[in-house]
């Protein structure tokens, strides 16, 4: 009928907004995520983009993918951000980090492991047997520093940085970086390039200990080890540890892809094993939800996030833990017009950044982590929930969840791809 051939109309001048955004976004071999606020290559952003463009510029998309891994450190560190070229107007810039590998300069801290599920799809999708052969090791390496570097147990992974979440600002870290004192830092942020922006971004109080983690981290010249005994924020994130077992479940996939039987065994293995650790260490059962450990405090952080929704992404819950997470999903994050809120306790912000916004790469994930526990009623409605709010306000950073405005830059481009992914 007329209203469908309507809304199909509007969904094909979308996508072609949507490709648009990434080509505008595109440099040599990679994406940035906009032009106004992060004018380099950024690790999970790389990856959701690659996962956008494979139906559509499948070559776009394993180069992207390539030029990520390419900025693998020697130890298996996959920097959160590569500086390919020396843009203007983002802090912190490469002379802070002081990092660079092989002529790149890149930072000195990660980001969650997306860009292995991404990798799988990409894989999958094009049938390119080459491309795996140049991405493998890298995503293998990677996968083995975050075991060897970044686990106490073998089993569960931890952050030293909030930036490595992706949630930067997530009332989580509030605690944690209460605990210490950051010091007397200079700098100057970057960021807020409005009034406007600047009460949509994390406040001066995150950065002066955001700052100060970094410099202390670059003074222990990124020694994990030591890092390890001496860094004061060393949480085990609930999303980055799903993405983590998600990560190890799809090399296992591909080490088979590539009939190394051996290598998809231990990486089956290890998912088995770090799931089984999440379901009881950050299981919280008064908020029904999971949740994340605060290694320093020795204490698990009872904030009500996404990132305990996205334990589904990695098929962490059980049976049981999963009929609660539903309930805690469809009382918590359902009932405000738009779904799902990043976060929805004491501290929820609809406007500020990772503090109760809504944002389409986790809504992605969250709708994924669904279908996998055959729950394509509430996936669905969260898809939509992100197409309409795309449809009305455009390829915005992030939204608020209960008048749907667009919050941060505009032209983001894992909003793009990842529409361009759910409208295919
Ligand atoms: C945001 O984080 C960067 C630091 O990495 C920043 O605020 O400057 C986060 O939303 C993060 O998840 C995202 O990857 C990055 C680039 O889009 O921006």
């Amino acid at each position: 009928d007329e209203s469908s051939n309507d809304s199909r109309a509007d969904t094909v001048e979308r996508r072609e907004e949507a490709l648009d955004v990434l080509r505008s976004n595109r440099a040599d071999g990679y994406t940035i995520p906009s032009a106004t606020l992060y004018p380099f290559q950024w690790n999970w952003d790389s990856a959701f983009i690659a996962l956008g463009l494979v139906d559509v510029e499948p070559d776009a998309a394993k180069k992207e993918l390539e030029s990520l891994c390419a900025a693998t450190w020697e130890n298996g560190l996959l920097p959160h951000i590569v500086f390919h070229t020396d843009a203007e107007g983002y802090f912190p810039g490469p002379e802070e980090w002081g990092v660079e590998i092989d002529g790149t300069e890149t930072s000195g801290i990660t980001q969650p492991p997306m860009v292995v599920p991404a990798a799988r799809h990409v894989y999958e999708a094009t049938g390119d047997d080459a491309f795996l052969d140049r991405v493998y090791p890298a995503l293998e390496r990677h996968l083995e520093w975050w075991v060897r570097e970044r686990s106490f147990d073998n089993s569960t992974v931890y952050v030293r940085h909030p930036w490595e979440t992706g949630m930067d600002d997530s009332p989580a870290w509030t605690n944690p970086l209460a605990a210490f004192d950051p010091g007397d830092v200079e700098y100057e942020r970057e960021d807020r390039k409005s009034d406007e922006l600047a009460d949509q971004r994390p406040t001066d109080w995150d950065y002066d200990r955001y700052v100060s983690l970094v410099r202390e981290a670059r003074a222990a010249e990124w020694n994990e080890l030591e890092l390890r005994q001496s860094c004061p924020f060393l949480v085990e994130d609930a999303l980055t540890n799903a993405i983590f077992v998600r990560a190890c479940d799809d090399l296992a996939a591909l080490a088979a892809a590539r009939g190394d039987d051996a290598a998809a065994t231990t990486w089956r293995e290890q998912a088995e094993r770090s799931r089984e650790t999440i379901r009881e260490r950050l299981w919280n059962s008064d908020l029904e939800t999971f949740v994340s450990y605060d290694r320093v405090g020795d204490r698990q952080l009872d904030a009500n996030s996404v990132a305990g929704l996205a334990s589904l992404f990695g098929e962490i819950p059980t049976n049981e833990q999963f009929e609660k997470l539903r309930r805690t999903l469809r009382d918590e994050f359902l009932s405000r017009e738009f779904a799902v809120s990043s976060y929805v306790g004491e501290a929820f912000d609809p406007d500020r950044y990772w503090r109760g916004p809504v944002w389409i790469n986790t809504n992605w994930l969250v709708a994924d982590g669904l279908r996998r526990y055959g729950a394509t009623d509430l996936a669905d409605r969260i898809d939509r929930d992100s197409r309409r709010l795309v449809e009305r306000e455009g390829f915005c950073e992030y939204f608020n969840p209960e008048t749907g405005e667009g919050r941060g830059s505009d032209r983001f481009s894992w909003s793009a791809a990842l529409y361009l992914e759910q409208t295919d």
